[in-house]
């Protein structure tokens, strides 16, 4: 499974660092919804979830957490610890995110609105969805 990671450009002056995020430059898709979680429980484990079109970017922009990715044949653990660094997550991925430090602010890039229908909720559902793609 190849895993794609974006490394975005700091512009870091003495004042400190600033990132931008531009669609089609920085970031492959239209952006048409940013959300972010933070006050994440320890131990919790988000996402458990797929989506059938949905593609996103996701960005640990405090703290660190990590993310497992299952395209149904392969897993891969990826820390993501670095506010400039964004894993893209493609359509038709189970993700989950966990490991969340207490200061962990993760912020998700979407190319689509949020639309219950699109996602895959149940793990056998999922590979059945992977079957037909
Ligand atoms: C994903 C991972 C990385 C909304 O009302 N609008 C939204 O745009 C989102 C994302 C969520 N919600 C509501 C729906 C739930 O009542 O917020 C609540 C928590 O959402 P969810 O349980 O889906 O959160 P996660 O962290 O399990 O998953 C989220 C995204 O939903 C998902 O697309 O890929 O982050």
């Amino acid at each position: 499974m190849q895993v794609v990671k974006y490394v975005f450009q700091p512009h870091g002056d003495e004042r400190g660092q600033l990132v931008a995020l531009e669609e089609f430059k920085d970031i492959p898709f239209t952006i048409k919804r940013v959300y972010y979680m933070y006050d994440t429980i320890a131990d919790v484990v988000r996402g458990k979830h797929a989506h059938k079109s949905l593609e996103q970017i996701l960005v640990c922009i405090h703290g660190s957490c990590k993310i497992r990715l299952d395209n149904g044949r392969e897993q891969k653990i990826i820390p993501l610890e670095k506010p400039y660094e964004g894993l893209y997550v493609p359509n038709a991925m189970w993700r989950e995110m966990y490991d969340f430090s207490p200061d962990a602010v993760l912020m998700v890039l979407a190319s689509e609105l949020y639309d219950e229908r699109d996602y895959i909720r149940d793990y056998d559902e999922f590979l059945e969805f992977i079957q037909g793609d």
